[in-house]
């Protein structure tokens, strides 16, 4: 066994005894590397399904031991980052340094050798943008309140002394409380001299971009994000982009015209606001200054929006030290110490996952000895034939094991949550007899260096800067962030991953291995290649949706929902393979989930199967969930996503739940909207 310290101070565990994986038997080293790439992530949580696919980051769902709370885990790929390495950087950076009620919270940095796991607040009402499309467009009243939210997000980070660069309704998730929490600090800028430096490179997305940036010219970050909210701010209220076009050359134009449609349904305060967002000149565009006290947004508030943090970094919380001083058996003292080291370790995660539950209402403790109660199934036979129905499963061949394959992806080695058979079940039941008990190891050898870190030092510049230019902002009270409900908690099976408990393990305080991160300038985002081809995906993509269904102001799912419950066929039996013997998931309406008035799931099912080549998708069934791809004529996957019939009761029809996995939003949209519009039903 040998452990190694990134220069995070992220403890690595290699594990030479190949005797105690008996799956490994055709592995190679790369097998070897995979199982210890995801031995410390497995160690402090449970990980479930795949929420989210980006350019170069999958997320998934899943549950920290020690808290039983849910949280996002980023999973990211070293190799395959490339030019999008200092992307990861800057993000992780960034929001080392934020902690505010409408920013997404990091909880914990794990990087091993290949991978970069970041573990953040879960926001399980996922994104904006699915929440917009689904209602066609919010009302005046709604849109305040979210945008109140989006101002105070973005006057916090401008004053910590970052400019987003990429908001967009993609990038603002909805948490349990339908609060709004901003992600996805990629881009971001820092500029050294502070807010009003202008900064060159452009980025983001296009339909987002401020005239200023895709012209090429110096800009201020902060005022290309005021542009980029007002193109968000009518995304809100309209549903649709106020510059929109198939061809960038021609976007890039109406945006640097400035020129939008205004539809009728706005009132003349929504006009006024817009039209002081998006102005093309920066210098006559609203400041976020300006933004907090706009007679729009006080309308029904009485109040300027509350920008400050609630719950500002370094916040330390009495029950929460004594709670896991207590489990880890050390004295406050010490566990405040530790925990006031800020590491995004282990223990920054344990402390600010309970500080998490007990805003919620919930007992400030720690799940003692035996924390899993419902195993999650992960075995090697799963693996194996999940790999062959995955798109992306690295290996899709006919190896007999599925460690015999010379690479993971990241869904190799996690059991997606669809659990449907009693067979599936039982051996979940079967595997947990393997579970271990995983107590963390780490936190008691956990003595990181008591260096002066990059974040203070950043800390102190911007403070300085803030003080000048933001002069009446005040300063907040404690707050803990509101979080997440409690999940089933499950432990990785003892043959895939072994958790070091070995406690003579030679842990140094100094980092040893050199992080491919570790270089820890201030940095300036650039476009990324994924990013740059977005332009040449969405043309792409849209050759074959009907021109009536791409132009503005196109019914969205809400509507077409309103138009589908009009509809009733007759039913046709099913010539389906692979049905799952328990028939659909039984769901919640929802906003992602589309009623239909059939009875018959399988009738829906076949129907969305003869249309998706229609459309020229493809798909792999897994039950009566449809995993959707299109791809670039370059074989590159340009959206993933997933359609799954489900059974609603009240009323006892069938649904249609609909979830983007990646891919442009917009494109997406309409996509789905012309595939459930084909469909007879
Ligand atoms: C991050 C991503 C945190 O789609 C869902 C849930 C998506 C959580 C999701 C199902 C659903 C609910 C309602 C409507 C439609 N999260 N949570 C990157 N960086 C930081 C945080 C995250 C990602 C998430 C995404 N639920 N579908």
């Amino acid at each position: 066994m040998k452990v190694t310290v990134s220069s995070w101070g992220i403890y690595i565990v290699h594990v030479e005894d190949k005797a105690k994986y008996p799956g490994l038997s055709r592995g190679t080293l790369t097998t070897q590397m995979a199982v210890d790439d995801y031995e410390e992530l497995l160690k402090h949580y449970d990980v479930h399904e795949t929420i989210g696919t980006g350019g170069f980051a999958k997320v998934k769902l899943a549950t920290h031991l020690l808290t039983g709370e849910k949280v996002a885990v980023k999973i990211m790929d070293k190799d395959s980052l490339g030019d999008d390495l200092p992307r990861v950087k800057t993000e992780i950076e960034a929001m080392k340094n934020l902690s505010h009620q409408h920013v997404c919270r990091l909880y914990h940095v794990i990087e091993t050798q290949k991978k970069i796991f970041m573990i953040l607040e879960y926001c399980p009402g996922g994104e904006l943008f699915d929440y917009i499309i689904a209602k066609d467009r919010l009302t005046e009243d709604e849109a305040r309140v979210f945008f109140r939210q989006i101002v105070s997000a973005v006057a916090y980070i401008h004053s910590e002394g970052y400019a987003h660069r990429d908001l967009k309704p993609e990038n603002l998730l909805i948490d349990e409380d339908h609060n709004l929490k901003l992600i996805d600090f990629g881009l971001c800028a820092k500029p050294k001299g502070g807010m009003d430096y202008q900064l060159m490179t452009c980025c983001g997305s296009p339909a987002y971009a401020a005239p200023e940036l895709i012209q090429g010219k110096a800009y201020i970050g902060s005022e290309a994000d005021i542009w980029s909210m007002g193109v968000l701010m009518y995304a809100l209220m309209c549903g649709y982009l106020p510059f929109d076009d198939d061809n960038v050359m021609v976007l890039y134009k109406k945006i640097m015209r400035g020129k939008y449609d205004i539809p009728r349904w706005l009132s003349p305060g929504s006009v006024l606001l817009l039209s002081q967002m998006l102005q093309v000149d920066p210098k006559r565009r609203i400041s976020v200054k300006h933004l907090l006290n706009h007679p729009w947004l006080l309308q029904g508030y009485n109040c300027p929006v509350e920008w400050y943090s609630k719950c500002p970094l370094g916040y330390m919380d009495e029950d929460c030290i004594t709670e896991m001083s207590v489990y880890f058996k050390h004295s406050k003292s010490t566990t405040s110490n530790l925990i006031c080291e800020w590491l995004y370790d282990h223990t920054t995660a344990t402390y600010l996952l309970l500080q998490a539950k007990k805003s919620r209402g919930k007992a400030v403790r720690l799940l003692r000895s035996s924390v899993a109660v419902e195993p999650s199934v992960s075995s090697f036979k799963d693996l194996r034939s999940r790999q062959k129905l995955d798109f992306d499963g690295g290996n899709q061949g006919d190896l007999p094991y599925v460690f015999g394959s010379m690479e993971f992806s990241d869904d190799d080695l996690f059991y997606e949550d669809y659990t449907y058979s009693s067979a599936e079940q039982s051996a979940s039941k079967e595997f947990s007899k393997f579970r271990t008990e995983l107590n963390s190891v780490d936190f008691a050898l956990a003595t990181p260096t008591k260096q002066k870190t990059k974040r203070s030092e950043d800390k102190e510049n911007v403070d300085a800067k803030v003080t000048k230019t933001e002069g009446p902002f005040l300063l907040p009270a404690p707050w803990t962030p509101s979080s997440k409900r409690r999940a089933i908690l499950t432990t990785p099976t003892e043959n895939v991953l072994v958790a070091s408990k070995d406690k003579s393990c030679n842990i140094k305080d100094t980092p040893t291995k050199k992080s491919a991160l570790a270089n820890n300038e201030v940095t300036t985002a650039v476009i990324s290649p994924e990013r740059r081809c977005r332009s040449v995906d969405l043309d792409l993509n849209q050759a074959h949706i009907d021109s009536a269904q791409k132009k503005k102001g196109t019914k969205v799912f809400g509507s077409l929902e309103r138009g589908l419950d009009k509809v009733i066929t007759m039913l046709t039996p099913s010539k389906r393979k692979g049905c799952a013997r328990d028939g659909p998931r039984k769901l919640r309406a929802h906003y992602n989930v589309t009623m239909t008035n059939l009875l018959n799931p399988d009738q829906l099912l076949n129907e969305i199967t003869r249309i998706l080549p229609q459309k020229n998708v493809d798909y792999v069934q897994k039950g009566y969930i449809l995993k959707c791809k299109t791809q670039s004529d370059f074989g590159k996957v340009t959206m993933q996503f997933e359609l799954e019939v489900c059974q609603l009761n009240k009323p006892d029809v069938v649904g249609i739940r609909r979830q983007r996995l990646k891919g442009d939003a917009w494109v997406y949209k309409r996509l789905v909207e012309d595939i459930l519009s084909s469909c007879k039903m």
